[in-house]
Order: C-alpha cells, then structure tokens, then sequence
C-alpha cells in the first residue's frame, strides 16, 4: 500500500523498527535545505531546527503507515482524506534534498515579522527566520510540557509544508486545524505541524 516508501524511510524502518526514535539514525538526513545564515548563535539554532523537523516528519509518516485512516488522531486533523496522501506531504519534509535556503532575516523590518515565527518566500521556497522564532521552544519541550507547545521544529515543519508541499496558511491554531473541513485539513499546513508535534508526544517521550 505504502510502496512509495523513499529508501530512506525503510532503512529507518528496518533498523529501528516502527516508531522508534529515529534519532538514532541521524545520518539519513544527509540532505537538506541549505543554512544561509552566518550569524554564529542563530545559524545553529536553525540547523537543529531543521533537523528536529525532519524527525517530526519522518515520526508522523511511520505513523501513518502503522495506524492508518482509522487511528483517531489522523481522523482530528485530516478527516477522511487519503492516508497516503497526507504520508506523502510529510515524506517530502523527511526526504527534502532542495537547495532552497534557510535564512537569517535579510532587512530589520523582516526581523520582527509582525505576527509570525517565519515566512517562506515563493516561487523560490527560501525561509526566513523571525526574532520570535528564536523564543520558541525546543523539540525536548513536545515530552516535557504541560499542553503541546509550539516548537521551533514545529514552525520548521509548518514552513516547509509551504516550500516543499505549496500548503496553505488558514489555521494558525492546532485546535482551529483539528475544525477544518476536510479539503482545507489537507490544504493548511499548520495540520501537519501539529499532527506531528502530538505523534512525537505521544510515541517519542
Ligand atoms: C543568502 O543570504 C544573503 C543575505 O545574507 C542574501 O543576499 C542571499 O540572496 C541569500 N542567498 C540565497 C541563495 O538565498
Ligand atoms: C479555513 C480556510 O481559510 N481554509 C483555507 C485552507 O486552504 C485552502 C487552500 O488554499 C483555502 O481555499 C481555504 O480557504
């Protein structure tokens, strides 16, 4: 069913085994979109980021090939839409082998970003990186926090939803997500942000 699977995917399953951390396998995120920032405290904290999503993503995908359609967190966020459909928008965040680039605010009134963690710009796929997404929390507060935070790889995932998958921006909330219809819980990309920060929480911690 799942038989477009990337390579990397199987050999995570094979060596870790369904929904094992896949921290452990560090080494298949080998390819990525590029760091364009030389700011020496912030440069770092994206590559984590981006790293973090990519286990957020790679989590969520072998979730969905484990539970499927009827698993009733699937069915909050995305309905009755397409299991592999959905597996496959975050198998595109998990594999990502773009060139497109991560970076630091370009001019100061992109630095506040009023309103918002990130952006990503189009058609390039290029994200941009607020001051207030250096405030987020990280990836260890999804198992330690009192209700699912937003995290930095959280936002990495919403971003990447935009520059790889051409997903939407409709919900900002994971409680607003979990109301859509059942076009727009496929087309917004805050669904898979906290469609996959609630696997990780529920599997990972
Ligand atoms: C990298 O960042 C610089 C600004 O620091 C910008 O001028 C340049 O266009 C960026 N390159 C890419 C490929 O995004
Ligand atoms: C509620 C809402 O605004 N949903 C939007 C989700 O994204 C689709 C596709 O871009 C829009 O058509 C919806 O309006």
């Amino acid at each position: 069913m799942f038989s477009n699977m990337l390579t990397s995917l199987l050999v995570l399953a094979t060596v870790c085994g369904a929904l094992a951390s896949p921290t452990s396998a560090g080494n298949v995120y080998s390819k990525r979109h590029v760091l364009n920032c030389s700011n020496t405290v912030r440069g770092p904290i994206i590559s984590q980021a981006y790293a973090d999503a990519k286990v957020l993503a790679t989590v969520a995908s072998q979730y969905i090939a484990t539970y499927g359609s009827s698993d009733s967190l699937y069915v909050d966020y995305f309905k009755t839409n397409d299991p592999a459909v959905v597996k496959g928008y975050f198998d595109a965040i998990a594999n990502d082998a773009t060139t497109q680039t991560l970076n630091c605010p370009v001019q100061s009134a992109e630095a506040s970003c009023p309103g918002n963690n990130a952006f990503t710009r189009q058609p390039s796929g290029n994200i941009y990186f607020c001051d207030a997404f250096f405030n987020l929390a990280d990836q260890s507060a999804l198992c330690t926090a009192s209700s699912l935070p937003a995290t930095k790889s959280g936002t990495m995932v919403h971003e990447l939803g935009h520059a790889l998958n051409h997903r939407a921006d409709i919900a900002g909330s994971c409680s607003a997500s979990r109301a859509l219809s059942v076009a727009d819980a496929l087309a917004n990309t805050t669904s898979y942000s906290c469609f996959a920060r609630q696997v990780y929480r529920n599997t990972q911690c």
